[in-house]
């Protein structure tokens, strides 16, 4: 009996104070990208067992070869859409972007290192001599590869997969804009963290305040001895009345 009320005060808890959930999915793929082709390569990754709507997701993405100002990445899911690579270091001035080789990265809408478009601003500028690692804000432009610049709007972070169902495929589309130099997709993923809603969380509340209460009655009148139930005196239903 012990065990079991351990185990509904615990279902009532977690709702109540809002714990998160947190799953990864990981695609290994092991592909080139084609040099200089906008169809790309698209790759999916299938997600099931979630229970609640999205709260956060971040992208880990590896690429090696190439050069990292060639290429377009985004993440497609029911009704969110996130660009998370466009052309990084193209600039008005710099058409190309960075020649940069390779990146492990992970894209998180709350990246301290800010805008992974302008990623040499960090390191002081200075082309890199090792892929690019750490985590970073998705590129987020949705102005066309072919002419993307740092100066474009950033409107499709990852937030705009929060609320949705996580469940379902999800596809990410990656291409090379630009002669010369090919890339491989090494692997990519996604972590899906889950927090139930306010709204439910005061329901549950509410609900959970309530079981509690007539649970503890209940065991209380079970245990004690001294309490009976008796009629009372003006004909209304029983009440429960401590025996002297
Ligand atoms: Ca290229």
């Amino acid at each position: 009996m012990k065990a079991r009320a351990t185990s509904i005060y615990g279902l009532l808890l977690a709702p109540i104070l809002g714990t998160a959930t947190a799953s990864e999915f990981v695609r290994e793929v092991g592909q080139l990208i084609p040099d200089n082709d906008p169809a790309g390569i698209v790759s999916v990754l299938d997600v099931s067992g979630n229970d609640l709507d999205l709260s956060k997701v971040t992208v880990s993405l590896e690429l090696t070869g190439g050069f990292n100002g060639d290429l377009y990445a985004e993440l497609r899911h029911d009704s969110g859409f996130s660009v998370l690579l466009n052309r990084v270091g193209r600039t008005e001035g710099q058409s190309f972007g960075y020649l940069d080789s390779g990146l492990s990265v992970v894209f998180d809408d709350d990246a301290p290192n800010g805008d992974i478009h302008l990623y040499r601003e960090v390191f002081g500028g200075a082309p890199l001599t090792e892929p690019l690692t750490g985590i970073w804000q998705p590129d987020g432009r949705t102005a066309p590869p072919s002419t993307a610049v740092a100066s474009d709007p950033r409107t499709a972070s990852l937030a705009n997969f929060v609320g949705i169902n996580p469940n379902g495929t999800w596809t990410l589309t990656i291409a090379d804009y630009d002669g010369g130099g090919e890339a491989t997709l090494v692997r990519w993923g996604i972590r899906i963290t889950q927090v139930p809603e306010p709204q439910t969380l005061a329901l549950a509340a509410v609900g959970g305040l309530s079981l509690w209460i007539l649970l503890a009655r209940r065991r209380r009148l079970r245990r004690d001895p001294a309490i009976q139930p008796r009629r009372n005196a003006n004909g209304s239903p029983y009440e429960l009345t401590h025996l002297e």
